[in-house]
Parts: C-alpha cells; sequence; structure tokens
C-alpha cells in the first residue's frame, strides 16, 4: 500500500503488491441492530454515496456495475437496517452500485433501474435479510444465482434443493432470457419458486455461493399486514411451463408516478391496476 513510483517496480513486485492491496473485506459481519438508529447517522457513515444511493470507488475504476432492488412496503425500520449494513459492505467489494426501493413489481425495479445505468449485474433483495459475510460478493455468475444459501431462519442451510427466494442475482441477458419475472403474484409466497422455475424452462443452472460465504441473518418480524399468503399460488406455479412466455418483462404495464431520489436510495412509485 502507497507505494508511490511503482511505475519503476519490477513485475514480481507488481504481483505481490496487487495480493497485499486487496478489496479490504473483513468475512464474516457480526449483525446486531442498533436501537433508535436514524437515516441521517446511515447518511453521516456514507460520506460518499451520492443523492439516490449511488457509489463510485473513489480510488479505484470498479470492475463491476450492480444495482440491488428491494421490494418493500411499509417495512421503515427493516429498511434502516438492511440500509444500515448494505451500504458499507457493497463499498467494501468496491463496486460501482445504486440502491432502488419498489412497492411492487420487481420487473418494474429492473426497467428502471436500467434507465440510470448499463447494470451489469441485478440483485433482487428482500428488505429483511442483512448478509453476515462480506466474502458473499454481490456480482452475477455465468448462471442466475441465488445468495442466500445459508439464512438463519432455516439453520444455515437450503430449505430445499430448488429454494431460490431471499436474494437472488442475474445479469441482464440472464433476465431477458426468461422473460423477467411473473407479474400475476399478489401477496405472499410461490413467487420465487416460480422464478427457480422459468431459469430452468429458459434452459438455465442455477449458481451458489459457498454455505460459509451465503449467510444471513433474518429480521425478526410478526405477520405482515396487507401482504398475506396468496391462496392462487399454487395454481399459478402449476400452470409456470404453459404460462412464463406470455407473462413477464414483454407484458409489463404501469405507470410511473414518481422517482424519488433520497440519499441512501432511489424510491420508485408506479400505478399497476389491480389483481385480475
Ligand atoms: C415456500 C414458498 C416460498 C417461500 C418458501 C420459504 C409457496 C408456493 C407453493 C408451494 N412457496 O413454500 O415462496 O419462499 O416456502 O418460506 O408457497
Amino acid at each position: 500500500q502507497g507505494a508511490a513510483h511503482n511505475a519503476s517496480l519490477p513485475g514480481d513486485v507488481y504481483a505481490n503488491l496487487s495480493l497485499i492491496v486487496r478489496p479490504p473485506l473483513r468475512g464474516p459481519i457480526r449483525v446486531t441492530f442498533p436501537p433508535g438508529l436514524t437515516l441521517e447517522e446511515i447518511v453521516r457513515k456514507n460520506p460518499y454515496v451520492t443523492a439516490g444511493g449511488r457509489y463510485q470507488p473513489p480510488d479505484c475504476d470498479p470492475l463491476h456495475r450492480t444495482a440491488i432492488i428491494i421490494p418493500h412496503r411499509n417495512r421503515e425500520q427493516h429498511l434502516r437496517y438492511l440500509l444500515y449494513f448494505l451500504h458499507p459492505f457493497l463499498q467494501r467489494q468496491q463496486l460501482n452500485y445504486g440502491i432502488y426501493i419498489i412497492q411492487q413489481l420487481l420487473n418494474v425495479g429492473f426497467k428502471e433501474a436500467m434507465k440510470d445505468e448499463d447494470w451489469d449485474c441485478m440483485f433482487f433483495h428482500d428488505v429483511d435479510l442483512i448478509p453476515e459475510d462480506d466474502r458473499n460478493l454481490y456480482t452475477c455468475d455465468r448462471f442466475p444465482k441465488h445468495a442466500s444459501v445459508a439464512m438463519d431462519k432455516f439453520g444455515y442451510k437450503l430449505p430445499y434443493k430448488t429454494y431460490f427466494g431471499g436474494v437472488s442475482a442475474l445479469t441482464p441477458e440472464q433476465y431477458m432470457k426468461m422473460n423477467g419475472f411473473p407479474n400475476n403474484y399478489w401477496g405472499w409466497g410461490g413467487e420465487d419458486d416460480d422464478i427457480a422455475v422459468r431459469v430452468a424452462l429458459s434452459g438455465m443452472l442455477i449458481s451458489r455461493p459457498s454455505i460459509q460465504h451465503g449467510r444471513y441473518r433474518m429480521i425478526k418480524h410478526g405477520h405482515d399486514k396487507g401482504n398475506e399468503q396468496n391462496p392462487r399460488r399454487f395454481n399459478l406455479l402449476a400452470k409456470t411451463r404453459r404460462t412464463w412466455r406470455q407473462d413477464g418483462m414483454n407484458t409489463l404495464d404501469y405507470q410511473l408516478l414518481a422517482r424519488d431520489l433520497q440519499p441512501l436510495y432511489t424510491n420508485i412509485t408506479v400505478a399497476i391496476g389491480t389483481e385480475k
């Protein structure tokens, strides 16, 4: 670090330097929730984050451009804790990143985020999951990636083999290849399973980080009012094979109401009609 005249250094010294000057990752993160945390405090702790929750490393040229898309409704406290951990986590990974909050469809988040920047990776992130190891890189793989493989609520292992819920990441190409995500799931449950089916139907596999790195702590919460279990999810899931080409990015229909550049995130509000 701090090699002032490295232009004159021989090659093997360069190689050694690249081992010393590597990303400031820390590995395991102790996740505890500070009481009375405010957005102002998070802003103060992240002086390089710019309007709309955007960041670029000040001292290097980032290799990766990652958009984080967080669906969220009436979960202010969860969002605050997630932002508190996520901003420093992404900065240690030296990413060019942006954080987007959407109220409804993940497809809307995808489309609106792509208007800002040529992102090469989209992370779809539950609002109540905090990553516990920064070696879990928020970059994309050759196949759609399921990142939250070890959640505390499932005993730090997958609840079932095809589980794709929590945190997942796709390149725009992978996303479009599977026609994005479904638009017709309302309420809780099934959408993540539908997405896993789409991945397979469009001829892709699922990539995953190791169980040591893909660890997440869930913020405990009671029943979520206004997000009841969706009784139609079994039916919808049974039909995905027939519907995925006709339901997704190619049938996305909404009206943009607001695009609000908050200090720590971009807030997207749209109108999408009601359940059909
Ligand atoms: C599954 C849910 C997922 C949820 C996981 C883990 C459904 C579809 C009908 C089989 N799937 O049962 O959405 O992420 O549990 O909680 O309900």
